[in-house]
């Protein structure tokens, strides 16, 4: 789908798996936390709102997206969730810096999926500007979280029937 003008909130309720006997753990960048924790948000209301119960929902924060690598490891190997959401976002500024961080989180999150221990649910946006974050934060283009807590509850469902 082309996402120039995809809603990251559009899905269709009727396709997203009862969560109510799921336990999710969600892990938080404080780095531009306007923005992750408007994501944080609405991940969670989404997952509410799709039965999950607020006590099955285990939020944890971590300095920056890059950490979001150990962090995600930690929650999935070290608690009973069915599915982690990584949750970040990384603005350019004027050095490399930006490149090195979004690979290395990038590629960190997919080897932790090809792991395989519990899904593990890219919720990060790499952006050039501030304003392209906030589109994708609640914004004009819809909430990033929404879109990764039904991620999250199709991918544990997924587990479950293979
Ligand atoms: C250092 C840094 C910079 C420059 N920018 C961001 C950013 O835009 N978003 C983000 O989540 N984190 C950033 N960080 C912090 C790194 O992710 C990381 O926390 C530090 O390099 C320490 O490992």
């Amino acid at each position: 789908m082309a996402s120039a003008l995809h809603n990251l909130s559009s899905y269709d309720p009727s396709t997203v798996p009862d969560g109510s006997e799921w336990k999710i753990g969600i892990v938080v960048s404080e780095w531009n936390e306007d923005v992750t924790g408007a994501l944080l948000q609405g991940a969670y209301d989404t997952l509410l709102k799709h039965g999950v119960q607020a006590r099955n929902i285990i939020v944890k924060t971590v300095p920056g997206s890059f950490e979001l690598v150990y962090g995600s490891a930690w929650m999935a190997r070290q608690t009973d969730v069915d599915a982690v959401i990584a949750i970040g976002c990384v603005i350019r500024g004027d050095t490399p810096h930006f490149d090195y961080i979004c690979q290395g989180t990038t590629q960190g999150l997919a080897e932790l999926n090809r792991k395989a221990i519990v899904p593990v649910i890219y919720g990060l946006l790499t952006c050039n500007t501030l304003q392209q974050a906030l589109d994708r934060c609640g914004g004009a283009l819809g909430n990033k979280g929404d879109e990764c807590a039904v991620t999250a509850l199709k991918m544990i469902q997924y587990g479950r029937n293979s």
